[in-house]
């Protein structure tokens, strides 16, 4: 890693002493692949990038364990070293800067004067507001005076990692600093919240960069959340559903339906209620690398509602049921006329989707006394 101040100034130094053309726009048709954007705006980013300059990042981090900023230490498509140098200029982050001490907190208030109205603010950690904030302090400033003086003169806000979103672990009870996120300490300022914990680090280069190259930002949901990372459930995607639909769940981690890839509903997966991508973008770029791939339970890191609060092993609400019993036959009976082909099935289904929600709330309370072989047993309950 370049110390920042040794880092070039301007895009057409960084073409000149870093990378060459092509491997700048190969960067950027990488970056904007991994988020989802379209292949046209690969050139506009390189345009972009290489006319007005990077943008200009200054990154707080409060109460936290850095694995968000580690999380993004470990991509490679493209890499922090590659997007700091080519991408944007990190102009303040403690963790990773050369700097230290009164010059960094020199360079925190130049860049904030410099691109005034520009510059996109991250805040990593949550923010303590009992006592006067006094639980977390940097150069003699608590946490909620550096975010709201940081937020003023910021072009976008983006709260990195669950603890920035909505408190995350700091804040789980019986929470003695009064920890809470970003858009808590920010009231009616848009901040795009990207939990997790930690984040996936693509949800939060797919925010930067589009802010970058367009000066816009995604749309999101309620809770400040991208929607074309958050906009579904774990559960709606997830490899594993095909069991959960066919009613075979892993009853005891270890046990031969956790050995064979089976549902982990039962140990408590948070799946159905947590809206994320993990599912479909891993971290780190390793196959099957995030929770359900490796064999745990989902445990809703992304939802305020649930991480650290929920028991683990808890499990969830069935918003959106499958009953497994109302699938139209494979081999329909010679000779009859099916539901399904009449329309009277729609009707059926909808009739069984309480049913469902009620059975699937049975299967949690029921699931430790039944095997996997007998789930059609718990699932068969009156609407
Ligand atoms: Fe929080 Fe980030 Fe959890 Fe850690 O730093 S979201 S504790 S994994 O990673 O802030
Ligand atoms: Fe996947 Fe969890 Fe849903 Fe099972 S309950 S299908 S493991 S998300």
């Amino acid at each position: 890693m370049l110390p920042l101040h040794l880092l070039a100034e301007t895009p057409d130094d960084l073409l000149d002493h870093h990378v060459d053309r092509r491997d700048f726009l190969k960067i950027c048709t990488m970056a904007a692949a991994a988020v989802g954007l379209p292949a046209s705006a690969a050139a506009q980013m390189a345009d972009t990038l290489a006319h007005g300059g990077r943008p200009s990042v200054i990154w707080l981090s409060f109460q936290e364990c850095t694995g968000c900023t580690e999380s993004l230490l470990r991509t490679s498509h493209p890499g922090l070293a590659e997007l700091i140098l080519d991408l944007i200029s990190l102009d303040y982050h403690e963790a990773l800067m050369a700097p230290s001490g009164h010059l960094a907190e020199e360079a925190r208030r130049q860049a904030m004067e410099k691109h005034a109205g520009k510059y996109i603010l991250v805040t990593e950690g949550a923010i303590p507001t009992k006592d006067g904030g006094i639980y977390c302090k940097v150069g003699g400033q608590t946490a909620v005076e550096m975010t709201r003086e940081a937020a003023e003169k910021a072009g976008a806000i983006i709260a990195i990692g669950s603890c920035a979103s909505w408190g995350g672990i700091p804040s789980a009870d019986p929470n003695p600093t009064g920890a809470t996120g970003t858009p808590m300490v920010l009231e009616g300022k848009t901040v795009v919240t990207v939990p997790g914990c930690p984040a996936n680090p693509y949800n939060f280069l797919g925010v930067a960069l589009q802010f970058a190259t367009f000066g816009t930002l995604p749309e999101l949901d309620e809770k400040g959340r991208p929607l074309f990372a958050y906009g579904r459930t774990i559960h709606e995607h997830c490899p594993r559903r095909a069991h959960f639909d066919a009613g075979r769940f892993a009853e005891k981690f270890g046990d031969e339906g956790h050995r064979l890839g089976w549902c982990l509903y039962k140990l408590g997966c948070k799946g159905p209620e947590t809206y994320a991508n993990c599912s479909v973008q891993h971290f780190g770029e390793v196959v099957d690398a995030w929770p359900i791939g490796l064999g745990h339970p989902c445990f809703g890191c992304t939802e305020e509602k649930l991480a650290f609060r929920v028991p683990l092993h808890q499990t969830a609400v069935i918003e959106r049921p499958t009953p497994p019993d109302t699938y139209p036959p494979i081999h329909a009976d010679r000779g009859g006329v099916s539901p399904w082909a009449t329309g009277v099935g729609g009707a059926v289904v909808g009739a069984l989707a309480g049913a469902g929600y009620m059975a699937s709330r049975k299967l949690g309370e029921e699931g430790s006394e039944t095997g996997p072989e007998k789930d059609e047993e718990a699932r068969d309950v009156d609407p």
